[in-house]
């Protein structure tokens, strides 16, 4: 059966897209997006971010037998803290979970905001049922913490995207010896100028550990007249010392085309907080589109590899 439709030559979009909207969630959301995806005894688990009729987002669970067709959980997966230490920086919601599988547990990296800006918060879990708030690992303004599978040289690695005003918007790594206390930080990707990822370049998807390197998709976003365009790019970096980065493909592998990319709460949006390495090397990549629904495509190692080995462009 072809579930697949062609885009462009990278990745090829599910025909069932998309495969999550609010229509599918059993409590009153707005929209369902930016979503964390990974295996877990062989079922996909998937958190999902929903904006509230407040405009603010907690974060939902749906799970699936072949990563296409997901069941929603009936109640939310993790809504703000009210009590404790977190609370008075969720007040304004928690978005766009990352789920990092390191070691033993499942990481969840998200964003909290609140009247002190935005910044990570790290929670663990190992079934999806318990999680553990563990640390808020950034001060503001950071978004888009990624972190590694494994310790690298005995350090946990992250990428990360602080936001500041004195460099353009770019992509960072991160070290830790605990998970809790991160440093040691540089500069690895920046956006470039009269580019697609010109105005912002961020993590997107944990990183993808291949034979040549790691693969870090990450989102771009270039300004117009009629608003910011984000798209998805990909480049590689050195298995050993992540802070190398060995190509950054000079061409995006996905934006927004399809009509529930182009229109919806934010117009012009693909998106990715997750893709999900198979053993036969293909990818499964889950994105956003338009800040309303969830969408999966498909894609390889070796296509990704390729896209970022035909043409590189520098990455700083
Ligand atoms: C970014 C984040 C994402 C969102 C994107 C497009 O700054 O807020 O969660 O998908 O903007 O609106």
């Amino acid at each position: 059966m072809n579930t697949s439709t062609h885009t462009n030559k990278v990745v090829l979009r599910y025909r069932g897209n998309p495969i999550l909207s609010k229509h599918d969630i059993p409590y009153s959301v707005a929209t369902v997006h930016n979503a964390g995806v990974v295996k877990y005894k062989n079922m996909y688990i998937m958190l999902f971010r929903s904006h509230l009729a407040n405009g603010r987002s907690i974060i939902g669970l749906a799970n699936s037998e072949d990563g296409f067709n997901f069941t929603v959980s009936p109640e939310p997966f993790m809504t703000p803290a009210t009590t404790g230490e977190f609370a008075e920086y969720e007040r304004f919601g928690i978005e766009d979970v990352r789920v990092c599988p390191c070691e033993d547990q499942f990481l969840l990296c998200y964003s909290a905001y609140s009247r002190h800006g935005t910044r990570i918060g790290l929670a663990t879990t190992k079934d999806f049922i318990k999680v553990q708030r563990l640390a808020f690992i950034s001060q503001a303004d950071m978004r888009n913490v990624v972190i590694f599978p494994h310790k690298i040289n005995d350090r946990y690695v992250r990428f990360d995207r602080p936001h500041t005003e004195s460099v353009a918007w770019s992509i960072w790594v991160s070290y830790s010896p605990d998970l809790i206390h991160w440093g040691q930080s540089r500069r690895v990707i920046q956006p470039l100028q009269y580019h697609w990822d010109e105005m912002k370049v961020g993590p997107g998807a944990p990183p993808i550990k291949t034979s040549k390197g790691w693969l870090n998709i990450y989102h771009g976003v270039f300004n117009t007249m009629s608003g910011a365009i984000y798209r998805l790019g990909v480049a590689l970096h050195d298995l050993e010392d992540p802070s190398r980065v060995i190509a950054v493909a000079d061409d995006w592998i996905l934006q927004p085309e399809a009509p529930h990319e182009l229109t919806g709460y934010v117009p012009n949006v693909v998106f990715t907080c997750a893709a999900v390495a198979e053993q036969d090397e293909t990818i499964k990549l889950y994105w956003g589109g338009a800040d309303s629904v969830m969408c999966v495509g498909t894609t390889t190692i070796k296509r990704l590899l390729d896209h970022c080995s035909s043409r590189s462009r520098p990455a700083l």
